[in-house]
């Protein structure tokens, strides 16, 4: 019985070390399909990229993966928040609440603000104000908010899908470790 055990650890254990292998190999081929910058900027700080990942995995995903169909469930809820955020300032605007923000309702919310808060809310409102007609629409404070949620090239759950090295359809939180180890060895 002990023999047996011992086999069937020897086993597994090769099985093991087989894996590992054909999974150092897979992040050396991912590694070397990633554009040279997004290499770089891994490497800059490979903590920085496991901790984003790890939190897409265990925040949007189930059993230590992350899908793709969860990927896309977590970008659709962050942008969902960033629009939240951007629109935050036009609806402390919208002092009559006719989903309009008048420039005159701009100002007298920016009276009350710090110089560099009022700043901020002016610049906010001339760039939303796409028709340029004085007055922010609710058609153009939902294209800005739209604009202030689009995650920037490379960014996103999706876009960490590209780490899923053996191709299965699934980031696993050994894919993210695995790399993590190959960018801080250099
Ligand atoms: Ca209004
Ligand atoms: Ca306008």
């Amino acid at each position: 019985m002990l023999r047996l055990v011992l086999v069937f650890g020897l086993v597994a254990g090769m099985a093991g070390v087989q894996e590992a292998g054909a999974q150092e190999a897979g992040v050396a081929d991912v590694l070397a399909r990633l554009p040279e910058a997004q290499v770089k900027r891994l490497r800059a700080d490979p903590d920085r990229f496991a901790e984003t990942a790890l939190a897409a995995i265990y925040g949007y995903g189930a059993g230590g993966a992350l899908t793709k169909a969860q990927a896309e469930g977590a970008d659709a809820i962050e942008a969902a928040a960033r629009r939240v955020r951007a629109l935050v300032p036009f609806l402390q605007s919208d002092l009559d609440n006719d989903g309009a923000v008048a420039r005159a309702e701009m100002e007298a919310r920016g009276a009350i603000l710090s110089a560099s808060s009022r700043a901020r809310l002016v610049a906010g409102f001339v760039a939303a104000d796409a028709d340029g007609d004085g007055a922010v629409s609710a058609a153009e404070m939902r294209g800005m908010a739209e604009a202030a949620a689009a995650p920037r090239a490379g960014r996103g759950a999706v876009a960490l899908m590209g780490y899923d090295f053996d191709g299965d359809g699934r980031l696993t939180v050994e894919e993210v470790e695995a790399l993590r180890a190959a960018l801080a060895a250099g």
